[in-house]
């Protein structure tokens, strides 16, 4: 045993992965050194991805697109390597996770898990190489927290779908080659598989986002949209389908969080052993020391839920008050450590010349999106007391 432990990982969290999950973590890492950490405060400062659909291939390639579905293109690994790579992602910047999640935790599982085999066949193989990109439709501009009262509306015409309405939010929305809306029927609500060049279909990029600039969010609006009756996926019925969409893009979220947080912590480790006042490294100082552990224990405490989530999910035993757990945990935690993060680069840190405020920034709307942190805090409140306290 070596006289000093390894600073970037003081509890030995890498040795808990087994050698496939630890591979996957060392590709996507080399992956993002190539094609992402050279560009990101580009892209994060111009609030746009320009390479977007290379940047899609590359991840397809290396089969992060849906990477712990199964057939069609798929690469079938487990929930733990798959959150190990939003990890991975996220230590670059929650836009490209973001990309990944909505992709294959969205998209692509709404199709696999409610398709029919047409759905299947037709998209996601495609989605799966990167070669054709997905958004997800539920939250509206006066339907946010509350999806079950969304308004978009779905009628039949003949056997053709009518589809009206807005969603907006929508990651990925203005460069989607397929959109999974969800709307209100007079069967209650389901799902609708639109190809974004259909008719009466656009995608409006939202600008001026302080929070997630390298991700393209989008408004989408749906003006009389026709549809065949295969549109509709079969086997969504009722709200609770695209919330179990929500459950997988919120377990990588969990995960993903934690890549963020360590990100800020190195940079803040690094930044304070190399920065002097009064005649010391700041590292030196108690008061800093004391950020830099309280820090290093939340960081090690998330990556361990994480994990714990993660072999749930890879059993089957992973319910949906388990992901709030770790969704409001870890982006809370992950915000606090950014910010104390912040703190610790002084002035420095609120340039992108460091990626703390970036990461800060993001976190924002990752605290926010797949469920508030009310939202996750009322389902545990109610897991734990059996009073629903939503309205
Ligand atoms: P409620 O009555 O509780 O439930 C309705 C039905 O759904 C079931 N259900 C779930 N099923 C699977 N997973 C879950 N997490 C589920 N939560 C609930 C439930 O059992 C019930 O089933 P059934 O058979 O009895 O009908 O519904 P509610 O209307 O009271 O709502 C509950 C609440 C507030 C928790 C839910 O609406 C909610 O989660 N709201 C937050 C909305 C949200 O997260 N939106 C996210 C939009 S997508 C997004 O943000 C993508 S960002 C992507 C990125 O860029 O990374
Ligand atoms: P609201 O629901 O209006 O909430 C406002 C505030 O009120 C919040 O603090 C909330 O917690 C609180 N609140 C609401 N109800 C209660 C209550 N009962 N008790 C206590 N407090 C309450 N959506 C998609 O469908 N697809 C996407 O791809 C997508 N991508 C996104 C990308 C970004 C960058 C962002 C910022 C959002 C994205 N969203 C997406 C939307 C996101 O899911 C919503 O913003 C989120 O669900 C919250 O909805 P809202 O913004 O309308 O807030």
């Amino acid at each position: 045993m070596s006289s000093r432990p390894d600073p970037r990982d003081l509890a030995g969290l890498h040795e808990l992965l087994t050698p496939e999950e630890q591979d996957v973590a060392s590709s996507v890492r080399r992956l993002c050194a190539e094609h992402v950490d050279p560009y990101v405060v580009d892209w994060f400062e111009q609030g746009e991805i320009p390479q977007i659909r290379d940047l899609a291939k590359r991840l397809g390639t290396m089969g992060l697109l849906g990477m712990h579905l199964s057939g069609y293109g798929c690469a079938g690994m487990s929930a733990t390597a798959y959150g190990v790579a939003c990890m991975e992602l996220e230590a670059s910047d929650s836009g490209v996770r973001s990309l990944v999640s909505v992709q294959g935790s969205l998209a692509m599982y709404a199709l696999w898990a409610f398709g029919s085999e047409e759905h299947k066949t037709r998209w996601l193989p495609a989605m799966a190489a990167g070669e054709a990109i997905g958004c997800f439709g539920l939250t509206e501009p006066d339907v946010g927290s509350d999806p079950g009262s969304m308004r978009t509306r779905a009628r039949r015409d003949g056997s053709d779908w009518i589809i009206d309405g807005r969603k907006m939010w929508i990651t990925n929305g203005s460069v989607a080659d397929v959109a999974i809306v969800w709307a209100r029927t007079d069967e209650g609500i389901r799902g609708f598989v639109v190809p974004t060049d259909t008719p009466g279909f656009s995608a409006p990029v939202i600008k001026h986002k302080l929070s997630l600039r390298a991700s393209v969010t989008s408004e989408l609006v749906l003006d009389g949209v026709r549809l065949p009756a295969d549109a509709m996926l079969p086997e969504a019925e009722g709200l609770k389908a695209p919330l179990s969409c929500l459950n997988e893009a919120r377990y990588g979220i969990v995960w993903g969080s934690m890549g963020a947080a360590r990100t800020c912590l190195h940079a803040a480790q690094t930044y304070a052993t190399q920065r002097e006042q009064f005649g010391k490294p700041i590292a030196a100082y108690q008061l800093t020391q004391q950020k830099l552990v309280d820090m290093t224990l939340e960081y090690t405490k998330g990556v361990l839920l994480a994990l714990h989530l993660g072999r749930r999910k890879d059993a089957g035993t992973l319910r949906p008050e388990q992901v709030s757990m770790g969704k409001l945990n870890n982006v809370r935690e992950a915000l606090a450590i950014c910010r104390t993060a912040r703190s610790v680069l002084g002035a420095n840190g609120i340039s992108l010349e460091y990626p703390v405020i970036r990461h800060m920034n993001n976190l924002e709307s990752v605290l926010t999106y797949e469920g508030t942190s009310e939202m996750h805090t009322l389902v545990l409140g109610r897991a734990l007391t059996g009073h629903s306290a939503f309205s």
